[in-house]
């Protein structure tokens, strides 16, 4: 196996032997087939649409569910990755026959030949992962533009649930797939694509924030309980918000309390959930805390999507763990969704009732709600505030958290900020700060936090919002500076959007991503002044306001 795709590959390179997220070197190969898979689907599908023809029903949804099950810790089954396999290549062959019925010459490429027998997976997945583009920098563009995709996917998925699909993110992601399997395409070209894949970005969690808010509506100030009740209860994980309302639903009336972990917590915020009584608060951190958490937590657990961090052999709650859409775990039961979309959660329910209630973590309460709606009511006070001085910088500290030691930089970096910078955060990044005694300026939070990763959205919008307020030319010219903490496919997918939209100076962490070749990466510093992070302080002194 050669993984680099997310910010914990090993010694900064890649993951050779198994993961460092847990993944094996099996499922990772599988998972390297099941790319390949795609890539021939998605050549066959773009083909016959750039003819004119539509594709069979159910290639759109292949593709991006193919795709989100391959992001760090979404799934760690082999069995649920070879069935994707199986169905891909049937998928394939048929869009295949459709063309030669059609008289369309599809462009040759061993992904739409390749028909080996299920003993030859795991040989033939060694020619067609990473390594096959042996030029290292061709290998970064390739890859950056797949880890654009992969979150471009996820985001599409859960607006895909709401009823919110968009014809042109899916032509686009499959075009894209069919040009790096079919095309010669240099380094310049790629970096075009990339951006271009950054605009798709911008486009996609547009479309989710549509989805969300118009089902649920807009995301308000809202003060989260982060301790227990007396009633057993379920912890549901994860970024979709349709399987957390499924489930708030069934779970009304049945003496079953319902409690978030890590992404699901800008749940709260919707007022559409805000009516369920037994939708208690949030429990715990962020994901890599959940062996310790689900442990205490003592009901099941559903994850509908990453991050899963594998239990370990002892671990009391592997029984208690239920998995659905694009996750999956060996030995933990999936819930399945039918035809119109909705999930039995009956089970579950059952088993939460044989459970004792959650052991109580902490107490109190944590303020969040910050969506682009709900900071637009706030906008006379927050220019105001500029105006006068009393906020002078805003600092966008929104991705992902991490296990890694190295990660206590966001938490020193938000405490050492001086009182007259407010913090804009989405993502789970935010449990490194989030419950700090921060305070507030003039009222504000001095942690505003716009909600799951895909609301970097609404960072943005703010971002764009002020800029109109100020009347400047130039997103930069913002008092902003951006400080993000990145971990997996998600969190590039939000980073070239926000290269798209312009936005300069980055910095990201807690390491730069292995999967950028040197030249790759000087582009992008070149580009776009991206950058690492040193010290809290030297940083801080960097932004101008240490
Ligand atoms: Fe975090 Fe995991 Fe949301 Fe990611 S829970 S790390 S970028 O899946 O998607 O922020
Ligand atoms: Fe390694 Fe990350 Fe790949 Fe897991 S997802 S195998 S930790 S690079």
């Amino acid at each position: 196996m050669f993984c680099y795709q997310c910010q914990e590959a090993a010694k900064g390179t890649g993951c050779v032997l198994r993961g460092v997220c847990g993944k094996k070197d099996t499922t990772a190969r599988y998972m390297d087939l099941l790319l390949f898979v795609v890539r021939g689907v998605s050549v066959a599908a773009d083909t016959l649409r750039t003819k004119g023809y539509e594709v069979e029903a159910g290639t759109n949804e292949f593709v991006t569910d193919a795709l989100f099950s391959t992001i760090t810790n979404a799934n760690f089954d082999d069995e649920s990755i070879l069935a994707r396999v199986r169905k891909g290549l049937e998928l394939r062959d048929r869009l295949k026959v459709r063309a030669v019925e059609a008289g369309i010459v599809l462009p040759e490429a061993d992904e739409l030949t390749w028909n080996g027998k299920e003993e030859e997976y795991l040989s033939k997945s060694a020619s067609v992962g990473v390594l096959r583009e042996p030029n290292e920098d061709l290998r970064s563009l390739k890859e950056l533009l797949m880890y654009g995709l992969k979150g471009m996917a996820a985001y599409h998925e859960h607006a895909m649930r709401l009823g919110f699909a968009d014809e042109a993110i899916h032509a686009f992601m499959q075009s894209a797939l069919a040009r790096i399997t079919t095309q010669t395409m240099g380094a310049d070209e790629l970096v075009a694509l990339v951006l271009e894949a950054g605009q798709h970005g911008v486009q996609v969690m547009a479309l989710l924030d549509r989805a969300n808010t118009t089902r649920y509506g807009h995301p308000e100030l809202t003060k989260v309980n982060i301790g227990v009740g007396k009633n057993p209860g379920i912890l549901i994980s994860g970024h979709d918000l349709h399987d957390l309302e499924e489930l708030l639903r069934q779970t009304e009336g049945t003496g079953v309390d319902v409690y978030t972990h890590s992404e699901m917590l800008p749940g709260h915020y919707y007022p559409a959930f805000k009516k369920y009584k037994h939708f208690v608060g949030n429990y715990g951190n962020a994901w890599w805390k959940q062996r310790e958490e689900f442990t205490a937590f003592n009901g099941p657990i559903v994850f509908t999507t990453n991050c899963i961090v594998p239990p370990l052999e002892n671990a009391t709650y592997k029984e208690r763990m239920f998995t659905a859409n694009s996750t999956g775990y060996p030995g933990c039961k999936h819930i399945a969704t039918d035809a119109d979309g909705h999930k039995d959660f009956s089970e579950v329910i059952a088993l939460a009732k044989q459970c004792q209630p959650p052991v109580e973590l902490e107490q109190g309460e944590i303020i969040g709600g910050f969506a682009h709606n709900q900071v637009m009511q706030l906008a006379d006070k927050v220019v105001e505030a500029v105006k006068s001085g009393a906020i002078r910088k805003f600092v966008v500290m929104a991705g992902c958290d991490g296990r890694m030691k190295s990660r206590d930089y966001y938490a020193d970096f938000a405490q050492a900020l001086p009182k007259d910078t407010v913090i804009l955060t989405a993502g789970c990044a935010k449990y490194r700060y989030n419950k700090l005694p921060l305070g507030d300026i003039q009222g504000i939070p001095r942690v505003l936090d716009a909600g799951q990763c895909n609301d970097s959205y609404s960072l943005a919008v703010i971002a764009l919002k002020l800029k109109e307020v100020f009347q400047l030319n130039d997103i930069n010219e913002l008092p902003i500076m951006y400080n993000i903490a990145w971990y997996e496919q998600k969190a590039v997918i939000v980073l070239l959007a926000l290269l798209s939209l312009g936005v300069k100076h980055i910095h990201l962490g807690p390491t730069l991503p292995a999967f950028l070749s040197p030249n790759v990466a000087k582009v992008l510093v070149e580009q776009f002044g991206i950058g690492g992070i040193t010290t809290p302080e030297a940083d801080m002194k960097l932004f101008g306001i240490g």
